[in-house]
């Protein structure tokens, strides 16, 4: 199995190398890389929902080997229990929601804005259980079906989203007598895990299959389990359905299930793999951070390429006003107001110029440049940049499914640095950025990708 401290060490080794390379490109478009390690920064979190009553608080105890969560018929549990371990010198106990988000150690801070209602219902449990040495449990309220936020007090997916964000490892939970028709469950998997979690961090399990009054009755459950989820996340095929039961505590297990104990077995051994799989979530929240704004770098190149073609453009009539003021500027001075005596022109031809004919020359090709400048400044500018935040798709062209969502994520982003800061934009070495980023994708990323793989 893979070692938490060698999943640290490689952890602390890519920190570094994307503090190096990335912080400052991610600074000059006014973004912290840091940020994006943040609800990373604690240890491996696996998160365990489902149906109600499906047996994860029993499953929790199980892999725990201590009674940590109460368990029972009915929906028991209306909490989100933390379950980690003490710190050095610390007791065993409970620490209640309004310190958990407020511990700026931990990554929770986010759930704050679920309100009172979700804090009241949140808490962390600290036993001393070796397991948890390297990762730490989320035990989660049942999915209802009649239930409402207003019933829950709290956006209850909006809170399983945030922590399935953080989650390196989501295992969602079934059970016979309900296999994928909660209405929240569906909600879950339709929308929540998709925007908030990688498939590869999800594990689905169907547990409680000893209920099954026999082998026809498990495949009827498997199928519409199966049925189920395949309308709910669209997927051609099937994940992996892990099928599993909590054997009986002090009792044989009968001969005809005990050829699913590998299963259960097998599940436990996919939770040690946390720490590996946080690895895996780092780099692909990197990845994912460095696509979008790769994507964004591209979009503000193709802003400034558009403007420096229309500034080309007047910069080449600005020249031909301005020679054309320099030139004759002060002959019709001349023929209006008299003077000067001798125009620039004029002792061109007699050979008789002198720095004094230069002066009206230079003082009208003066007057057309700063107008120019004051007429791109003021009024050519400002619509460009107000004709591309109209027309923000016409600045790249979205040829996949891929970027399209990539680009429905940093559209709001770009709109606010384009109102805010575009003439900046001028003066960044964008295609330079863009290239930075590329090389970490396609050269860091994958080398680290196979550094986990082989120390796997
Ligand atoms: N037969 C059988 N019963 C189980 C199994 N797993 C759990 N149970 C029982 O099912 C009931 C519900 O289990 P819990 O672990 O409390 O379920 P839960 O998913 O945590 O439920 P909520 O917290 O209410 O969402 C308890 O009475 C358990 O003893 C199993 O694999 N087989
Ligand atoms: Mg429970």
């Amino acid at each position: 199995m893979y070692s938490g401290s060698s999943a640290d060490q490689l952890k602390k080794e890519l920190e570094g190398r994307v503090e190096d390379r990335l912080g400052p490109v991610f600074q000059r478009y006014g973004l912290d890389i840091r940020d994006l390690m943040t609800p990373l920064k604690w240890k491996p979190l696996v998160l365990v929902i489902g149906n109600y009553s499906s047996g994860k608080s029993t499953f929790i105890n199980e892999l725990l080997g201590v009674q940590a969560q109460r368990t029972g018929q009915a929906p028991t549990d209306d909490s989100f229990t933390i379950i980690t371990t003490p710190e050095e010198q610390e007791e065993e106990g409970e620490v209640p929601g309004n310190t958990v988000v407020s511990d700026d150690r931990l990554p929770f801070a986010s759930l704050r804005r679920f309100g009172e209602s979700l804090i009241a219902h949140l808490k962390m449990k600290k036993i001393n259980v070796p397991l948890l040495q390297d990762l730490a449990i989320v035990d989660t309220p049942g999915m209802l079906d009649s239930v409402t936020e207003k019933d829950r007090g709290y956006d209850y997916l909006g809170v399983v989203g945030d922590l399935a964000r953080m989650a390196d490892l989501i295992i969602l939970m079934f059970d016979p007598h309900k296999a994928g028709t909660i209405k929240e469950t569906y909600q879950a998997i339709r929308t929540t895990l998709p925007e908030s979690a990688g498939e590869d961090r999800v594990l689905y399990v169907l547990n409680r299959i000893d209920e099954c009054e026999n082998v026809v009755d498990l495949i009827r459950s498997y199928g519409t389990l199966c049925w189920n989820l395949s309308q709910m996340t669209g997927r051609k095929d099937m994940p992996r359905i892990y099928l599993t039961f909590a054997p009986k505590e002090g009792e044989n297990v009968p001969s005809e299930l005990r050829i699913w104990m590998n299963e259960r077995n097998e599940l436990k051994n996919a939770i040690g793999s946390a720490p590996r799989m946080r690895l895996f979530h780092i780099l692909h929240e990197i990845d994912r951070a460095c696509r979008e704004l790769a994507l964004e770098v591209e979009a503000l190149s193709s802003f400034r390429g558009g403007f420096m073609e229309k500034l080309k453009d007047t910069a080449k009539f600005g020249m031909l006003v301005c020679i054309t003021a320099f030139m004759l500027g002060d002959v019709f001075m001349k023929l209006f107001l008299g003077y000067p005596d001798t125009t620039f022109l004029e002792s061109l031809f007699k050979g008789t110029t002198s720095t004094t004919n230069l002066i009206w020359p230079l003082v009208w090709a003066m007057i057309v440049i700063a107008s120019t400048t004051l007429l791109v400044q003021r009024f050519q500018f400002p619509r460009y940049v107000k004709k591309t935040i109209q027309n923000l798709d016409s600045l790249l062209t979205l040829d996949t499914t891929y970027k399209k969502d990539l680009w429905a994520r940093i559209r709001d982003r770009l709109r606010l640095m384009l109102e805010k800061q575009a003439k900046r934009q001028l003066w960044v070495a964008h295609s330079r950025n863009l290239k930075r980023l590329n090389a970490f994708l396609d050269q860091d990323i994958r080398t680290f990708y196979e550094k986990i793989k082989e120390k796997a």
